[in-house]
């Protein structure tokens, strides 16, 4: 470590900018300026520490910086979905809806960035285009990473520690179709969406794929749009969001119990405060059942997969939450064979389950068509439209509803290198070796908030980056304290965390269906379950019991 408790930033971290020869020097180097890289700035400056984050969008908030297309709103509750690590901070902020806006969570990050003045440590419009570990040389005992850095803050930065904040759905996947650049008229990602008012108005829009985007989209663009056509290639779950504006009683009565609340949702299997019922959905009646989902279909989200406690682990208590949902989209869709086409006949939340605002009532629309592209995939694009079956569809919008290469996506399109000059990308090549999901072999004094091998996505990830902070916060503390300057997962430690991941994921039904959990969705990936399936308070008892055992599974310098 560069830096003892007591100095402040300024005196060891020379600021260069604006593409300067030379490289400057700080403690730490943040990559991402969303949720994570905020809050590990504000944690670095706690613990007196220099640091930088670095984000290629404009602004703070990440995810939610680039995901602006319509109907963009978070599907975990915005009491929870919000930090907790401050008490004055979760008590002065006024959320207005149960579920939050893109809008809305922008505006929370903001806030957040000029709450603790953390924009004068960031740099934006700054892609980082490599990262290398520079062996300790000239009798220097630890190495620092040496960054790259292209566009408004071009140069290199030299860093004693490099936290990838690059979250886990950060990298759009622009599928692979032929033609797609020769297309006329508007393209657009969900995950890459302009800043500009889109106005779809009395044009004719295509939307391809029915994943959490696109569930999300459709219901809008078709309310604007003259026409859309939806290319839906596997079709999804979709539970109703029935979003409301918070009731501001009930909304003080939480307040009140803020901290309490965070401390209980800490104990449950997914980090939230949720209605989980332990019984098994095959011990019950049918009756008993059919009235246990109704309740939770009307009041709506992913706490439908809270109704029984097998519903994730046997398939055919799954297959009656399956069932109930088909059920549902019969009695929504009014034509039989859309309905049909609708009908997801794989596990039920093996894909990442959806939540929406009418979705499925929207194809009782005039202006919507849906087209099955499962059997008979989208042959090309053309300047004028989508191609399929030999028969053009001709549009005058594009939507990529097409997701991300998640989880590894964002580290892998960094050059980054770790001892020897190892690429991630090779040590990577058949899959993310990792340790707790917070550092990797070979790599060292490189840290990884919320992505592959934490449960975060399957959590609150918030939270999940709040305890990963909290965690590298505390151990580059105990380095401090006791003068040590590299920390590296040992490949032991490594290689038996990787069998633990292999073992729960594939024992999960998650892992039975091809979705970006397991890297499915991009060609020539390896196919490998990313994130931990394990419970919350499982995962957090791990990291925390590796740390008091003085790192164990690290080998510290
Ligand atoms: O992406 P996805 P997403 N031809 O990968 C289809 C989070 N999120 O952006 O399933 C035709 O889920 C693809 O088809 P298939 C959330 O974690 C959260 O929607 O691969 N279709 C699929 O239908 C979510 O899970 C929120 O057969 C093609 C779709 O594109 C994650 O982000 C909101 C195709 C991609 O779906 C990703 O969601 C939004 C092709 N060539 C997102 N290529 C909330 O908090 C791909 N597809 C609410």
């Amino acid at each position: 470590m560069t830096q003892s408790a007591n100095q402040t930033p300024s005196e060891t971290a020379p600021r260069r900018k604006n593409g300067n020869a030379g490289s400057e020097r700080v403690d730490i180097v943040i990559i991402g300026a969303g949720f994570a890289g905020m809050y590990m700035l504000h944690k670095a400056r706690e613990l007196g520490l220099s640091a930088v984050v670095l984000d290629k969008a404009n602004g703070v908030g990440g995810t939610w910086y680039w995901n602006r297309y319509p109907g963009a709103r978070c599907d975990v509750d915005s009491i929870q979905y919000s930090y907790s690590f401050d008490e004055d901070l979760q008590q002065e902020w006024e959320w207005s809806e149960f579920y939050a806006t893109q809008p809305e969570i922008l505006r929370y990050a903001n806030h957040v960035a000029d709450r603790y003045d953390l924009r004068r440590d960031m740099r934006f419009n700054t892609a980082v285009v490599s990262a290398t570990f520079v062996e300790g040389a000239n009798g220097k005992r630890t190495g620092h990473w040496l960054v790259e850095t292209q566009g408004e803050h071009a140069g290199r930065i030299e860093a004693s520690f490099c936290v990838m904040g690059t979250g886990c759905l950060s990298t759009p996947n622009k599928p692979k179709i032929e033609g797609l650049d020769d297309f006329a008229g508007e393209t657009y990602h969900t995950g890459l969406w302009p800043h500009e008012a889109v106005d779809f108005t009395g044009k004719r829009v295509a939307v391809i794929g029915t994943g959490s985007s696109a569930i999300q989209s459709i219901p809008e663009i078709a309310k604007q749009a003259a026409h859309l056509t939806v290319f839906q290639r596997t079709p999804n779950y979709t539970i109703p969001a029935r979003n409301h504006p918070l009731d501001p009683v009930e909304y003080t009565k939480t307040k009140a119990r803020y901290r309490e609340l965070r401390e209980e949702a800490k104990k449950q299997p997914n980090g939230l405060f949720y209605d989980f019922n332990p019984k098994g959905a095959l011990e019950v009646s049918e009756e008993e059942r059919r009235a246990e989902f109704e309740r939770r279909w009307a009041v709506g989200g992913t706490m439908f997969v809270g109704a029984y406690a097998d519903l994730m682990k046997n398939t055919d208590a799954n297959e009656t939450a399956a069932e109930f949902v088909r059920s549902k989209i019969r009695e929504i869709v009014e034509d039989p064979e859309t309905a049909e086409k609708l009908s997801p006949d794989n596990v039920f939340g093996c894909k990442r389950l959806c939540v929406d605002t009418d979705y499925w009532a929207t194809y009782n629309r005039d202006n919507i068509e849906l087209v099955d592209v499962s059997d008979e995939p989208i042959e090309r694009i053309l300047p004028e439209g989508v191609k399929v079956g030999g028969k053009v569809y001709e549009v005058d919008a594009l939507v990529l509803a097409t997701g991300f290469d998640a989880m590894t996506g964002a580290m892998l399109n960094i050059d980054i290198r770790g001892r020897g000059g190892l690429p991630l990308r090779e040590k990577w090549a058949e899959g993310p070796y990792n340790y707790l999901g917070l550092a990797v072999a070979g790599f060292p004094n490189m840290f990884m908030v919320a992505a592959v091998g934490s449960p975060a996505v399957f959590a609150n990830v918030l939270t999940g980056i709040e305890q990963h902070i909290v965690w590298i916060a505390d151990c580059l503390g105990y380095m401090n304290e006791k003068g040590l300057g590299e920390i590296e997962a040992e490949e032991a430690a490594e290689a038996d965390w990787t069998e633990h991941m292999r073992e729960i994921g594939e024992a999960s039904l998650r892992s039975q269906c091809d979705s970006w959990y397991v890297g499915a969705n991009i060609p020539g990936k390896p196919r490998v379950f990313t994130p931990y399936i394990g419970t919350v308070p499982d995962y957090d008892k791990r990291c925390d019991e590796a740390a008091r055992k003085g790192y164990e599974g690290f080998r510290l310098l």
